[in-house]
């Protein structure tokens, strides 16, 4: 494999080259593999490229790039993108430049990918990682609950660093996001790209490395504004989910059906109609409606066919009438017991039941996973 160790650097003058004299004593724990190293500056004004071009004169598995500063997420993009195209790159492994990332550990994300994962993930967070003992409480609280927040609020708790920057990975998890990571060009960036990686199912392996503080330099991570992108990030992502998962389309759907319901209502009752008639037509054309659309594209992947589609729609009708039961049987019960001023919540309460109940019998039952 071809694996280029992705560095980005801001400010790092006197950490660069420790570290990549660190990484080139590796060489000989990865004789398996070619191994080279990509700096990715912006430009930083203590001089950081001029120590790598020094450092280059000597090693000709050292490139740099650099560019304006446009932050690590930026940064990261370019590197990637040049570690590809013209490293020819097969594997990707990311790694702060200020020595906080125990490089020693490097061989073991390899390791782990040659035994079959496609994603290495350094964690702080599993046994036989660690955060620094010295750092304040505050800076502890942040580092732990920012991770946890982004962990559980995703969904994925089974990987539990995802705001490190110590990773490897296969080149296509890189081509198959790089245009959608243009937008994040923060420290953000770690997050959606690990994010895009788990929901392509990555085969993820995580491991442990206790990280160390920054000795020189200083930490350019803007705490405020950090967690006003991730949480934007980590809330935007449910959203979607539940956008593009059953529910959202099972709520867009039964939008469309109350809707028709109404305007049949209010049409048949302008030309004379009776409105419990109206109201009647309305509910049944809402339900074929909502059958329809609910087969083509809610559960499009279960769609039902042929002479099944009859026994289903009748199935559907029962449901629909499962839920006016409950609707109006939590209305009945709810002024029974708290009289009829609290209709209303009673009202909402049995819609909301109603759902649940339709929800449930669409998925389980009526286009149940064969
Ligand atoms: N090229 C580039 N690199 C950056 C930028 N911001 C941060 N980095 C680098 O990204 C790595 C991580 O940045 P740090 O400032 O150490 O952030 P951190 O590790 O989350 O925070 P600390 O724990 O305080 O060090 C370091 O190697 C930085 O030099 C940037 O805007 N451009
Ligand atoms: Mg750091």
């Amino acid at each position: 494999m071809n694996i280029v160790v992705i560095l980005p650097t801001y400010n790092e003058r006197e950490n660069i080259v420790q570290l990549l004299d660190q990484l080139e004593a590796l060489k000989p724990a990865i004789k398996k593999h070619t191994l080279s190293f990509l700096v990715a500056d912006d430009t930083s004004p203590d001089g950081t490229k001029d120590a790598v071009k020094e450092y280059q004169k000597t090693h000709k598995d050292v490139f740099c790039i650099s560019g304006k500063r446009e932050g690590l997420g930026k940064a990261l993009l370019r590197g990637m993108t040049y570690a590809i195209n013209v490293l020819d790159a097969d594997l990707i492994v990311q790694m702060d430049a200020d020595l906080s990332h125990d490089s020693k550990k490097l061989p073991e994300f390899i390791r782990a990918i040659d035994n079959g994962a496609n994603f290495a993930v350094g964690s702080r967070y599993i046994k036989g990682g660690s955060i620094p003992e010295n750092w304040g409480l505050h800076r502890k609280i942040f580092s732990i609950v920012g991770n946890a927040i982004v962990r559980f609020g995703l969904g994925y708790p089974s990987v539990h660093d995802w705001t490190g920057g110590y990773r490897a990975f296969k080149k296509h998890f890189f081509i198959q996001a790089q245009d959608e990571m243009k937008e994040y060009s923060g420290y953000v960036f770690q997050i959606a790209f690990l994010h895009k990686a788990v929901k392509q199912r990555a085969k993820i392996v995580e491991i442990p490395f206790h990280f160390t503080d920054r000795l020189y330099g200083r930490s350019k991570i803007a705490p405020f504004e950090y967690i006003k992108n991730v949480l934007e990030y980590v809330i935007r992502a449910r959203i979607t989910d539940i956008l593009e998962g059953h529910f959202g389309k099972f709520a867009v759907v039964g939008t469309i059906g109350f809707l028709i319901n109404t305007v049949i209502l209010v049409g048949l009752k302008m030309i004379g109609i009776h409105p419990a008639v109206g109201s009647a037509i309305g509910a049944e054309c809402a339900i074929i409606s909502n059958f329809i659309l609910n087969n083509a594209w809610t559960f499009r992947e279960r769609k039902i066919k042929g002479k099944r589609t009859i026994l289903k729609f009748v199935q559907f009708n029962i449901t629909s009438l499962g839920a006016l039961v409950i609707q109006s049987g939590t209305v009945y019960v709810g002024t029974l017991l708290f009289g009829i001023p609290a209709y209303f919540y009673a009202y909402i309460l049995g819609v909301g039941l109603g759902l649940i109940w339709n929800f449930t019998m669409y998925s389980k039952v009526i286009w149940k996973k064969s």
